[in-house]
């Protein structure tokens, strides 16, 4: 027992995090209502992230607060398998009314990253259902992000992710990423060039022969790397390529869904239609993990093809459809119809948008990109200290009380869709201030 002291913080191994720097300063998060964070220290921090992308209703909402005690008080949980419970089914149907048509099977999980590696094995299963098993290979993106499973980290784009943990999912294949600073810096929205780097799919297609690739999956917007866009048309184009090879499409929504973009998902965005949808984050504002893959009704119906007693897909988790997580999704999603919180983040995006932009003339920014409530300042790095800048600036907005997210040496920000005119000042003042302060 060396380390039996309540406050001694050693024992918690935290993730994505420099534990011992973190550990000789901690930040504490204690409280949180609407816009707010409130720390330790009773210092009030406005949330310029969503938490982690993920508090899109805001935080501490009675209702789902509400919703959450009855369901926990009422039945706290039942099996997943071969059993069910009610809120579950009815979150299902109320997600798939969500979705544009053809979109309409749900399949429960906990997190981003299960979903992601649910979708992935459901692509698999599929074709092989469908007797064209050799279709094994899985194409994701550089700079893509999709969570830390197996299937995640090997179709992901990171290479700090990648690359300690041995030799990952075989048959993988990448895509480029899309940011291309030398033609697109400081473009609003959409960003004009590049759409041509969707070709880089076909010329996959063609080292692998069709016949061998079973799905690619994107990030409409790519967010953990640092908020890089799809050029204009460039989804279009990945679509008509998967299409004509047979091979599905997965938009990975886990950040864009839930009114991310001003709308409900990226696949409304941009009019273009996956064949699955993975989610999670904002499915519950954040309150009680949970994800979910949405499917394809022919996706489904293919697996439902199988004699009626057998087991149609041999995947699922103990916390599929948690009855505590269902009541949260189911009140999370009223709050995102009865406020009109898609339709508020589209309205208050073009404010969004001149804010960011007004930062162009500040010291060390060499780019700035937007869509939606998501913005990404990015900064040119010390010599010899990549990240360095950008984490000082995560330093100094928190002791101002802001509270920022940053990767390399980008700042992103997604505030809960709730935030109003005066929210948005405060962050991108603190920012200006701070960005002069460390120049
Ligand atoms: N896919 C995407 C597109 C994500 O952004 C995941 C999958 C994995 O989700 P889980 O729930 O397993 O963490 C994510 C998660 C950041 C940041 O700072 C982003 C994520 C998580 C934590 C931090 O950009 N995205």
């Amino acid at each position: 027992m060396s380390n039996s002291s309540a406050n001694n913080l050693d024992a918690f191994w935290m993730p994505f995090t420099a534990n011992r720097q973190f550990k000789s300063n901690p930040r504490m998060l204690v409280d949180a209502k609407d816009m707010h964070y409130t720390n330790a220290e009773g210092q009030k921090i406005l949330d310029g992230t969503a938490g982690l992308w993920c508090c899109n209703a805001g935080h501490g909402r009675p209702q789902i607060v509400e919703a959450v005690s009855k369901q926990i008080a009422k039945m706290d949980y039942a099996p997943a398998f071969q059993m069910g419970h009610p809120k579950a089914f009815e979150l299902a149907a109320r997600l798939s009314a969500m979705m544009p048509n053809g979109l309409d099977h749900v399949f429960f999980t906990n997190s981003g990253s299960e979903s992601v590696d649910t979708a992935l094995k459901i692509a698999l299963a599929y074709h092989q259902a469908r007797g064209e098993g050799s279709r094994t290979r899985l194409i994701g993106r550089e700079r893509g992000y999709h969570g830390v499973g197996f299937g995640g980290i090997s179709v992901g784009g990171i290479v700090t992710n990648r690359k300690h943990f041995g030799t990952l999912l075989a048959g993988v294949d990448h895509m480029p990423h899309t940011h291309l600073p030398e033609k697109n810096s400081f473009s609003r929205g959409i960003p004009e060039y590049g759409t041509e780097l969707a070709d880089e799919l076909e010329r996959i297609v063609t080292l692998h022969d069709a016949s061998t690739i079973a799905a690619v999956i994107v990030e409409p917007v790519a967010g953990s790397t640092g908020v890089i866009l799809p050029p204009k048309g460039y989804l279009e184009r990945l679509r008509k390529i998967c299409s004509k090879h047979g091979i599905l499409l997965i938009f990975d929504e886990v950040i864009t869904g839930f009114g991310r973009l001003g709308s409900a998902f990226a696949t409304d965005y941009f009019g273009v239609q996956p064949d699955m949808i993975t989610m999670a984050k904002g499915l519950t504002s954040g309150a009680i993990p949970m994800g979910a893959v949405v499917c394809s009704k022919d996706i489904y119906d293919t697996f439902m093809d199988a004699p009626e007693n057998t087991i149609e897909l041999f995947h699922g988790f103990t916390y599929s459809g948690h009855p505590v997580a269902a009541a949260a999704g189911l009140a999370t999603l009223d709050i995102y119809k009865e406020e009109g919180l898609f339709e508020r983040a589209n309205a208050l995006a073009p404010y969004w948008e001149d804010a960011l932009h007004s930062l162009k003339d500040c010291p060390n920014v060499i780019d700035l990109r937007n869509l939606g409530l998501i913005g990404a300042i990015e900064l040119e790095s010390i010599p010899g200290k990549p990240t360095a800048r950008a984490f000082e600036a995560f330093l100094k907005c928190y002791e101002k009380g802001v509270l920022i997210r940053t990767t390399g040496d980008i700042i992103a920000l997604s505030p809960p869709l709730i935030a109003e005119k005066k929210h948005v000042d405060q962050i991108f003042d603190t920012i200006r201030t701070v960005l002069g302060e460390i120049a």
